[in-house]
């Protein structure tokens, strides 16, 4: 329960927290020297993962990650494929902005076999797909349509329904490389109905996005496109 803890623990003291995610499929573990040199001053966590990845890829990039850096490395999986027991922790995704068992249960099922071996921390995590104005991977591969972001009270209910039943952290994400970020409308109302700490991520490319969703409530922001391209613009 140790990463759980530190988040739950930052979230009570507003203290904001940000990983940037590293898809193994665009990424070359001889890399991740160099990759740790240019992470944001202010990251606090890794994650791990992608919409699809090619088999095995997983663990040589969380290993090479590992070598290089003390920052502690979540999974954030597409699928039960992507699970590495040299990460820290993992995020036991529920698509529940969806309908499709698949990602509702099934990869869940499947992952159970390397997960009860292995010294992952499992963190519950109700994931939540909204709409950010183009179709995104997450959308394509999950075959799940993504909520609007003008329906703010069943955002809401969704998160709640999803800590009701017992997720440890709620995501929004608007999908990776997303035209339009989470509103702070929405990212306000989730945050204050939940006791769970909230993770927002998917179309933040600017310093003044990132503050804007810490102001907003989020707890921890997640970055990937703009650090990938080396565009994230810290002021
Ligand atoms: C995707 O929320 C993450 O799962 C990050 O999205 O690549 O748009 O930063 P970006």
């Amino acid at each position: 329960q140790k990463l759980l803890d530190n988040i739950q623990e930052a979230s009570n003291h507003q203290q904001k927290l940000l990983a940037v995610l590293i898809d193994p499929d665009k990424f070359q573990p001889k890399d991740a020297e160099d990759f740790i040199k240019y992470l944001p001053v202010l990251a606090t966590h890794i994650f791990v993962g992608g919409s699809s990845v090619e088999q095995g890829k997983t663990c040589e990039v969380v290993k090479a990650i590992k070598n290089n850096s003390d920052l502690p490395v979540i999974l954030f999986p597409g699928d039960h494929h992507q699970i590495s027991s040299h990460a820290d922790a993992l995020l036991f995704l529920s698509l529940i902005s969806g309908r499709n068992p698949e990602y509702l249960i099934e990869q869940q099922v499947r992952s159970v076999e390397k997960l009860r071996n292995s010294d992952l921390e499992i963190i519950p995590t109700g994931y939540i797909l909204i709409d950010g104005g183009n179709e995104t991977s997450v959308q394509r591969v999950s075959n799940t349509s993504p909520m609007s972001q003008v329906e703010v009270g069943k955002i809401v209910h969704t998160a709640l329904a999803g800590q009701y039943s017992g997720k440890k952290l709620i995501y929004l994400e608007a999908g990776s490389g997303a035209k339009n970020a989470v509103s702070a409308e929405i990212i306000k109302a989730v945050k204050d109905a939940l006791d769970i700490p909230l993770i927002v991520g998917g179309g933040i490319r600017s310093d003044l996005q990132l503050e804007t969703a810490w102001n907003a409530g989020a707890d921890l922001v997640v970055l990937g496109t703009a650090f990938e391209e080396r565009s994230f613009n810290q002021n």
